[in-house]
């Protein structure tokens, strides 16, 4: 596909690069803007390589510019409605998502997930289970590797694992995967989506293109995802732990078993998972529902099951220092995703939360601690928001800390023997971290450095 467009691509993060490369590749005349005054245009221009027809703006973009601009490609990070997209609107330029530009590029057939909590775990799971049977497997998306930056290799045997953000589906044009996914819907990035009907309007975007010949496939224990049934083309296939499901992935006894009109397929059981906690339980069935409909054959699936080890930043172990257990739960970037994290201790817990405020409530969270938490040690935007939730359902026992490292060494001093720490902030990094990743990895060399007794 030839793109004979001048195009912008907004945003020079991870996502920026690989849209403005693929572009660069057909042919496209490319600017790329980034509005942060301290993105270095050096920079940018050395990771977008050697390309003629390239520019590189950061700060304020020209609005003359525009009258010559067919097609603004958009970074997840950025709103679709910042204020500098209106000028976009006002002259029709399409605006599309870095997906979509992928999408339009790439080939073979694609699993889209998406949902409020357990999308990297599923999606890493799915793109384990496809490697294992297609040697042609991308496993891309929110979960690190730009979807535009691997389209170009895929062709038409290839599978493509996509995690999708519901940042990522606003401005989707004709997104359409053979399978889709939507795990759950929980209040979560309201400051950007506004209210939370938009947020799981968004998030059902994933199957807006789809037909009855493919496949979405939901969650019957959310009432919000069992409800998307009826009003999608797509053919639903439900998963659920907690109905034994006529058709659809489901529970008998322990055993994950696919259903179908005319078939029982028994998977996997639940102590042949390697990762604990129910909700594991809903990954994994989901993530069986999504690759039998790719069509993997029932025992890869099996096999790859059985083999996972999990994402790095979940529930993540890090090391026992003098008997305190500490893990890294970095990616809880929202409150249902951190209680997931508390669930999972089985002992007194120093738990480290807080960071940039998404406007989200933080009761559901506290109200989960369940007489577990020892202390709750506060750092960022939302220390005092969550202080005050935390209070009014009588929970006092709180420290504040400036940053991270000193919440550590704080923990560190006060957990006895036999405790755990967990960091499983409740909250996006932003503000104080480039991503979670980043606030992981610090934490786990925080962990490292503390002296043993
Ligand atoms: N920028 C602007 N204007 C803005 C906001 C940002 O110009 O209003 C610029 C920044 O200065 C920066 C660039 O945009 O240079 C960053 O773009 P980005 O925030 O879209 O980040 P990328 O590096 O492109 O990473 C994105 C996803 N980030 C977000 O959705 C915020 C990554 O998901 C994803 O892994 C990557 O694409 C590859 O597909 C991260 C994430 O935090 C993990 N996702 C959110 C989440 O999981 O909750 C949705």
């Amino acid at each position: 596909m030839e793109f004979n467009k001048r195009v912008v691509v907004a945003g020079a993060g991870k996502s920026g690069i690989g849209a403005a490369k693929l572009l660069l590749e057909h042919g496209a005349e490319v600017i790329v803007f980034d509005q942060n005054d301290k993105t270095d245009k050096l920079e940018v221009l050395h990771k977008l390589g050697d390309y003629e027809k390239v520019g590189v703006v950061i700060g304020t973009l020209d609005e003359a510019l525009l009258d010559t601009i067919d097609l603004m490609v958009i970074s997840p990070g950025i709103s679709f409605e910042a204020p500098f997209t209106t000028a976009f609107r006002e002259r029709n330029i399409p605006i599309w998502s870095e997906i979509e530009l992928a999408y339009q590029v790439s080939k073979g057939s694609i699993a889209a997930i998406t949902g409020t909590n357990g999308k990297t775990t599923t999606t890493a799971l799915v793109g384990e289970i496809c490697s294992a049977f297609c040697s042609e497997t991308f496993t891309v998306g929110n979960i690190g590797i730009p979807y535009t930056q691997v389209a170009d290799q895929t062709t038409e045997n290839s599978m493509v694992v996509a995690e999708i953000s519901s940042f990522q589906l606003e401005t989707i044009v004709d997104f359409q995967p053979k399978v889709s996914a939507v795990l759950n819907v929980t209040p979560d990035h309201l400051d950007r989506h506004h209210t939370f009907e938009c947020y799981r309007d968004t998030k059902q975007k994933i199957a807006v293109n789809q037909t009855s010949e493919q496949i979405c496939v939901l969650n019957y224990d959310d009432e919000h995802t069992r409800n998307m049934a009826g009003q999608i083309s797509a053919t639903p296939v439900f998963f659920s732990r907690l109905e034994e499901l006529e058709e659809g992935v489901c529970l008998k006894g322990t055993s994950i078993v696919i259903r179908t009109q005319s078939s029982e397929i028994p998977v996997l059981t639940i102590d042949e998972m390697k990762l604990l906690g129910n909700h594991n339980v809903e990954n994994y069935m989901a993530a069986i529902a999504i690759a039998y409909y790719m069509g993997v054959p029932v025992e890869v699936i099996r096999k790859a099951c059985m083999e996972f080890k999990g994402v790095e930043h979940r529930i993540e172990f890090v090391k026992t220092v003098n008997g305190v257990n500490y893990y890294n739960d970095s990616k809880a970037t929202n409150p249902d995703a951190a209680i997931k994290g508390i669930q999972a201790m089985n002992r007194p817990t120093l738990l480290i939360g807080g960071g940039y405020d998404k406007e989200v409530p933080f009761d559901d969270w506290i109200q989960s601690f369940d007489n577990k938490v020892r202390y709750l040690v506060l750092i960022g935007q939302t220390a005092k928001t969550i202080a005050e939730t935390a209070k009014k359902y009588g929970f006092e026992s709180i420290i504040f800390e400036d940053n991270l490292e000193s919440a550590v060494v704080t923990c560190h001093k006060l957990a006895t023997e036999g405790e755990a720490v967990l960091l499983s902030p409740a909250c996006a990094s932003w503000g104080q971290f480039d991503n979670y990743e980043q606030r992981g990895d610090l934490f786990k060399e925080y962990v490292h450095n503390l002296p043993e007794d």
